[in-house]
């Protein structure tokens, strides 16, 4: 049941995508809406999609955050979440990240999914994913929550499309049945240094567990994931602030691995 009626949805959805486009800090929104809930927060989070449709963005893919117990400890909070990628966020593999367009952002470490075939919940698992699957990619997501600090509750981060900002892909795809995604060991380096480490299953056991939740949200719309699509799953480790000047690399067993730098 929403609580705010259209005019708010559309009001706070311009305040933060011009937040996001500039590059400055939002207020939290929940403290000017305090009742607000998810349903408001997805409403939003659509709306901003829409406004960038509407000025001729296309949509990259989708995104499923706070699946992993690191990130979900990090940001005090407990509940997977998802949001869209825009055309521009992408980003090419050994390439450059524009600092200044961005607050404050974090690297995540993530496997990505491209879908061969639509899911549509509920009730998809693991197997429909798996068999729906066309291949998985290494990627690298840059979040940067328009909130001051990162510090935000579920629903003014679902508003604020979930962090978004740009994502790498790197370039050694794999079918699913050619690498176990559980306990795909990944390495994440920020200027040389090992900074966070972990494996696939960190993300709820397995990482085609949040694409089977992401296809279940999408269904309580009455949406689905359609075939074709690309779906970061979440970060494996906790997610790594970086800054002008940083490198990043992050080594994905099997899979190659993915960097950039940040200028
Ligand atoms: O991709 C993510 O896990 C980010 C979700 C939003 C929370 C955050 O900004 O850390
Ligand atoms: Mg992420």
């Amino acid at each position: 049941m929403s609580t705010l009626d259209t005019t708010q949805i559309a009001e706070l959805a311009e305040y933060l995508e011009t937040c996001e486009l500039e590059a400055k800090d939002a207020q939290k929104i929940t403290d000017r809406f305090p009742d607000m809930d998810f349903e408001d927060a997805y409403a939003i989070q659509y709306a901003i999609r829409q406004r960038k449709l509407d000025r001729g963005t296309r949509l990259a893919g989708l995104k499923v955050g706070l699946t992993s117990r690191a990130k979900m400890k990090q940001m005090g909070v407990e509940t997977p979440i998802y949001g869209f990628l825009a055309d521009y966020f992408d980003r090419p593999d050994g390439g450059e990240i524009e600092t200044d367009q961005l607050i404050h952002p974090k690297v995540e470490a993530e496997i990505a999914f491209v879908t061969k075939a639509p899911l549509k919940g509920p009730g998809v698992h693991v197997g429909n994913v798996l068999a729906a699957t066309d291949f998985v990619i290494p990627a690298v997501e840059i979040i940067d929550s328009r909130y001051e600090n990162f510090r935000f509750d579920l629903i003014s981060v679902i508003a604020d499309n979930a962090s978004s900002s740009r994502f790498v892909l790197g370039g050694r795809a794999a079918r699913p049945d050619e690498v176990d995604m559980r306990t795909l060991g990944v390495v994440m380096e920020l200027n040389g240094e090992i900074v966070e480490l972990g494996a696939g299953a960190a993300v709820l056991g397995h990482p085609a567990a949040s694409v089977a939740l992401l296809a279940n949200m999408l269904g309580e719309r009455g949406e689905e994931i359609p075939a074709g699509t690309l779906i970061l799953t979440g970060g494996v480790t906790a997610a790594v602030g970086v800054e002008k000047g940083d490198a990043v690399n992050v080594r994905f067993q099997d899979l190659g691995s993915v960097g950039m730098r940040f200028v």
